[in-house]
């Protein structure tokens, strides 16, 4: 990519087992294979004593309280802001599985005023993109390893859906909403059309920060 050409920050959020670690690994690889750089990301990213934290939380080994968690899925995202930052601004695109509306849906979902869980992400990166996948609840059940940490109740992800939708309303400007029970196949061709028109758009814009 040639000097001052930004990569774009895309971010594919949803509920838990809609797709979206399969899609954001086959945009990975298709960027890559023509030749434009870009490096996957998740949050919650688990290996800093912050993830470690959080994944005693998820895996049930660790109780915190509602507050305290979601502040510690803020901090683990503004640990890697500066790194992406420079990743971004050196022309790599990031295509990142979960960001901060994970953080607002589940903590909002679990009786959080939204406003509160909103707060302190603002100043974080904001996303040039974000690809919601969106499917009833009930239909993940059927996708394998349903249930195995703490958030995975069908019950809960209805409510954390309700949020991403609200979440998904009021971001429209940025946010692309799927059907995740389509094809893989297919999903990935519209996510992929979306992508390569994003790229050139963005690679000369400012980056800028969610408010
Ligand atoms: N999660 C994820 C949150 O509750 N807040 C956050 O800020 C983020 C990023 O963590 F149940 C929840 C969502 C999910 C769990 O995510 C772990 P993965 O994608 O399954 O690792």
């Amino acid at each position: 990519m040639s000097a001052g050409k930004r990569g774009a920050l895309i971010i594919f959020e949803g509920c838990d087992r809609s797709g979206k670690t399969t899609q954001s690994r086959l945009l990975v690889e298709l960027l890559k294979s023509k030749g434009i750089p870009a490096l996957p990301m998740n949050f919650p990213e688990r290996s800093s004593s912050i993830g470690q934290v959080i994944n005693s939380y998820l895996t049930n080994s660790k109780d915190l309280k509602d507050e305290v968690i979601h502040l510690m899925f803020s901090a683990n995202r503004w640990e890697h802001m500066n790194q992406m930052k420079q990743k971004l601004l050196e022309g790599h695109t990031l295509v990142v599985d979960r960001y901060s509306f994970s953080g607002v849906a589940y903590s909002s979902a679990k009786g959080l005023d939204f406003d509160w869980c909103y707060a302190p992400e603002r100043g974080l990166i904001k996303p040039d993109a974000v690809f919601y996948l969106r499917a009833p609840p009930n239909d993940l059940t059927n996708r394998g390893q349903y249930g195995e940490e703490r958030y995975e109740k069908v019950e809960f992800q209805s409510r954390v859906a309700k949020v991403f939708d609200r979440l998904c309303a009021n971001e429209a400007s940025y946010w692309h909403q799927f059907d995740a029970s389509q094809p893989v196949d297919e999903l990935h061709a519209r996510i992929a059309s979306i992508t390569e028109e994003l790229l050139p758009t963005v690679a000369t814009q400012p980056l800028d920060t969610l408010s």
